[in-house]
């Protein structure tokens, strides 16, 4: 296999493909994009970078931009995403989710971090988006995976924004929700992904 994944070098929005790629086991070269590599790249326009902006799979003669479009891309290949209609938007409405509790995590950090940190702890996190995933985990049989019966790439997508959460925001947990803390934990102690946590950079 042949990626090679373009992303700067922190987690970010490259880590839940970095994850993925873990999960299932499948090799790839990390691409470190940093200060003037990325305005090189840039440079080059939308034929490198379609909207100038990373994460951007190569695969070949494909130069993939947009997260979940990645993550749907890399699941579909190495047979872990669903192929039922339904099932297969499902799927991708939960990596979409993801992204959206994605962006609002970005969103805590900067001027006034502690204050937006709090009011997102004691409003939507736990009103809003632990409650959906619960829900979404049970619906789906409480069998520790979000679509169908096994792995799927939106399992990848939910458990990084996750782990991103419980990392980097004080006093966030998933003591309320057995359900989601099952699916994380079970995610964490796949043999290949424990191997890539544990080797992986503390921040
Ligand atoms: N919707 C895109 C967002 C991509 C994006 O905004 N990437 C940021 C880094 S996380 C970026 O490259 N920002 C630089 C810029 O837009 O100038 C995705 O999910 O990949």
């Amino acid at each position: 296999m042949s990626y090679r994944l373009h992303y700067f070098p922190i987690r970010g929005r490259g880590e839940q493909i970095r994850v993925l790629l873990a999960a299932l086991d499948v090799s790839y070269e990390n691409v470190h994009v940093a200060g003037e590599k990325f305005g090189a790249m840039r440079a080059e326009g939308p034929a490198t970078l379609n909207y100038l902006a990373l994460p951007m799979l190569e695969d070949g003669d494909l130069r993939l931009v947009q997260g979940p479009a990645i993550m749907a891309y890399i699941g579909r290949t190495h047979g872990a995403a669903p192929t039922d209609p339904k099932e297969a938007a499902r799927a991708d409405s939960i990596t979409l989710g993801a992204e959206d509790l994605r962006m609002k995590y970005f969103g805590l950090f900067g001027d006034g971090a502690a204050e937006k940190q709090k009011e997102f702890l004691d409003g939507a996190w736990g009103s809003r988006w632990l409650p959906a995933f619960e829900y979404l985990l049970e619906s789906n049989g409480s069998n520790e995976h979000f679509v169908g019966n096994a792995f799927t790439f939106a399992d990848a997508a939910v458990w990084d924004v996750l782990n991103a959460m419980v990392s980097f925001i004080d006093g966030a947990t998933l003591d309320a929700v057995p359900r989601v803390k099952a699916f994380y934990d079970a995610f964490a102690a796949r043999p290949s992904v424990a191997t890539y946590l544990a080797g992986r950079p503390k921040d």
